[in-house]
C-alpha cells in the first residue's frame, strides 16, 4: 500500500501548512502545565468542529472498513465491523488541539480502548513505534507510549451519534493529549515498529511527537 495519498488533493492548504512548520507560524515560545491550565499555549477555543484533512474523505460503510495490526506483534489483528464492535467500550470526555490553532473542548467519545488492542496484539518487547494508515492514504506515528494511556481509544462514535463521514466515519483514533493531526481519521492500518518513522505531516515539518503543552507543533 503506497503511504501517500491519491485523487485530488487541497494542494493549496498542503502547501500553506508546509510553510507555517517553515516559519514556525502561531509558536508563542511558552510551554503550560495541563494540570493548570485547560488551553494550550497559542491555541484559541471554538465552539463548532472545523473539517481538516487532505481533500479525499473516503465513503466507507461499516461492512466495507476493517481495521489490521500488523509488524512487531505476537498476534496480528484484523477486525470487521462485527469484531471490531464485540471489544470491549469506552466512552471518554476529551479536548480537542488542532496545531492550526484551534482547540475545542467536552468532546464525548465511544469506542475501543487503545489499551484493549494492546493486550490482545502483544506488541514485542522491541516495539518502540506505531504508523497509522488510513483510507484516505493519510498516515502518522505515535511512540507507543503515546498510545498505551487509558485515554486513547479507537472512536466510532462522537457525542452520542456515530462518527460523520467527514470527521473520520466509521472509524478513527483519538489521541487526545497530542496535537489533532495524530488522531487518523478512516482507520485502515497500524504497524508496530522497532523504529519512530515519520508519517505524513512529519515528513513534511511537523515534529514527531506533537505534544500541546510544550507547543511541539514543528520539528
Ligand atoms: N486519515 C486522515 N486523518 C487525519 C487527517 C487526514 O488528512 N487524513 N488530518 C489530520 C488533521 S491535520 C487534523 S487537525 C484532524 C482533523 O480532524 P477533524 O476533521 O475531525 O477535525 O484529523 C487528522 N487526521
Ligand atoms: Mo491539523
Amino acid at each position: 500500500m503506497s503511504d501517500e495519498p491519491t485523487g485530488p488533493l487541497k494542494d493549496k492548504l498542503i502547501r500553506t501548512k508546509e510553510k507555517w512548520a517553515q516559519e514556525g507560524r502561531a509558536l508563542t515560545g511558552h510551554t503550560a502545565d495541563p494540570n493548570k491550565v485547560r488551553l494550550p499555549p497559542g491555541q484559541r477555543l471554538t465552539q463548532d468542529f472545523p473539517v481538516l484533512d487532505l481533500g479525499v474523505q473516503p465513503n466507507l460503510s461499516t461492512s466495507d472498513w476493517s481495521l489490521t495490526v500488523a509488524g512487531q506483534v505476537g498476534h496480528p489483528i484484523q477486525w470487521d465491523w462485527k469484531a471490531f464492535l464485540a471489544q470491549p467500550q469506552v466512552t471518554l470526555t476529551n479536548d480537542i488541539h488542532c496545531v492550526t490553532t484551534w482547540s475545542r473542548y467536552d468532546n464525548v467519545w465511544t469506542g475501543v480502548p487503545m489499551r484493549a488492542l494492546l493486550a490482545q496484539a502483544k506488541p514485542f518487547d522491541t516495539a518502540a513505534a506505531v504508523m497509522l494508515r488510513s483510507y484516505d492514504g493519510y498516515s502518522t506515528n505515535l511512540a507507543l507510549a503515546d498510545i498505551d494511556r487509558d485515554d486513547v481509544l479507537i472512536a466510532h462514535t462522537w457525542n452520542g451519534k456515530p462518527l460523520d463521514r467527514e470527521h473520520g466515519g466509521p472509524v478513527r483514533l483519538v489521541v487526545p493529549h497530542l496535537y489533532f493531526w495524530k488522531s487518523a481519521k478512516w482507520l485502515r492500518h497500524i504497524t508496530f515498529m522497532s523504529k519512530d518513522t515519520p508519517g505524513y505531516w512529519e515528513a513534511r515539518g511537523y515534529h514527531m511527537r506533537g505534544d500541546p503543552w510544550k507547543e511541539q507543533r514543528y520539528d
